[in-house]
């Protein structure tokens, strides 16, 4: 039972109905992990997978929260609704910058037709990006048509929260090297949409053609990745075959002006209609679908077997550290324990 006496299956229908306050409980509640939390995702469920879910990630201080700001207030133009989430699975020191986001973001405060989140970090032990995937379930229920997701940082964790947007956009700006940072982790490969924040900056027009490079050196690295793989039809495309590919669009922007935010707009507008629309894009999306699905199975199914299993492994992992057992026949005991068998074990 929720703070204000309400139990989180009354909570679904408000939430559903479009009510601030219920919204901002239901989403304390999915993000504790609090009891009744599988309960509310469950009816909210039905209600969600129809707003537009877009990532916005890339190093610290490119402009991403200005960039976001700048998207609210483009989206509420055309008469949005709108949700922000915002992440910082890398940094426990960053309740001041979250702040300033706030800070930042306080002119859209007033507005009924936006809610600002801040995600509370579950980075160490893994699963933030189911944590972020329930989270933006909730507001998607509330019946934001939009909904922005933040993170900070160009490392795994990012690249693992950007599976579960629909349109994944990867800001950098003029000499920072921080696209070289981002190809590294492979985050440039999974942009769907590049913006290059700061054009009013000396270096633009390098950092551009830099960009376009990295692009073409992943697109020729990827070109040998198997074909189920997630990037393989940008990476097609990139390299200059398949008809019907995306190609991830490099778009500059001032976001502290709120310049480029329409051709930004019109970029995301192609993304979402290119998913919907096209053969490939409904395939990468249905791809998506399974990848985050398989990602959510993994963990949840690895906190099952080890909170059921421990024991057991406990037992096999001395008789790893005693030589006795090897790692592939160790998972072998595991399975056929689970599977509920009596298993190998002596
Ligand atoms: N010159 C210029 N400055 C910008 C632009 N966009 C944002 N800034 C400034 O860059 C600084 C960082 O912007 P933020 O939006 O906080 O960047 P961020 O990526 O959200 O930063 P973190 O959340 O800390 O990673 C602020 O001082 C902004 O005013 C731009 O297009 N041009
Ligand atoms: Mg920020």
């Amino acid at each position: 039972v929720s703070a204000g006496g309400t139990s989180p299956t009354e909570l679904a229908p408000r939430i559903l109905a479009g009510d601030v306050g219920a919204l901002a409980r239901g989403c304390r509640i999915v993000d504790e992990r609090a009891s009744g939390y599988r309960e509310l995702l469950r009816e909210l469920f039905p209600a969600s997978g129809r707003a537009r879910v877009i990532g916005v990630t890339g190093a610290p201080g490119v402009g991403k929260s200005t960039l976001t700001d700048a998207l609210i207030s483009e989206l509420r133009k055309r008469g949005e609704r709108v949700g922000v989430v915002a992440v910082d699975p890398s940094s426990p020191f960053s309740g001041g910058a979250l702040l300033g986001d706030r800070i930042r973001m306080l002119r859209h405060s007033a507005d009924s037709e936006v809610f600002i989140r801040s995600l509370a970090t579950r980075g160490a032990h893994g699963g933030l990006s189911r944590s972020a995937a329930d989270v933006l379930r909730v507001v998607e229920a509330w019946g934001a048509t939009s909904v922005l997701l933040e993170t900070v940082g160009v490392g795994q964790a990012e690249l693992e929260l950007l599976g579960v947007v629909e349109t994944a956009l990867v800001v950098v700006m003029p000499g920072s090297g921080d696209d070289v940072q981002a190809n590294k982790a492979g985050i440039l490969e999974a942009a769907d949409v590049l913006v290059l924040n700061k054009a009013d900056r000396p270096g633009a027009d390098v950092a551009e053609s830099e960009l376009r490079l990295s692009l073409a050196l992943s697109g020729t690295r990827l070109g040998t990745a198997p074909a189920a793989s997630h990037h393989a039809a940008v990476s097609v495309s990139r390299t200059g075959g398949e008809s019907g590919a995306w190609t991830a669009p490099i778009v500059r922007t001032v976001a502290s002006r709120g310049q480029g935010l329409v051709e930004l707009l019109t970029q995301l507008d192609a993304h979402r209609a290119w998913l919907s629309g096209s053969e490939s894009g409904r395939g990468e999306r249905a791809a998506r679908v399974r990848r985050s699905l398989l990602a959510f199975l993994r963990d949840v199914v690895a906190e099952a077997v080890l909170a059921e299993a421990t024991p057991l492994i406990d037992e096999l992992a001395l008789r790893v550290a005693r030589r006795e057992l090897d790692p592939y026949a160790a998972s072998d005991e595991l399975l056929a324990a689970m599977r509920g068998r009596p298993g190998l074990a002596p």
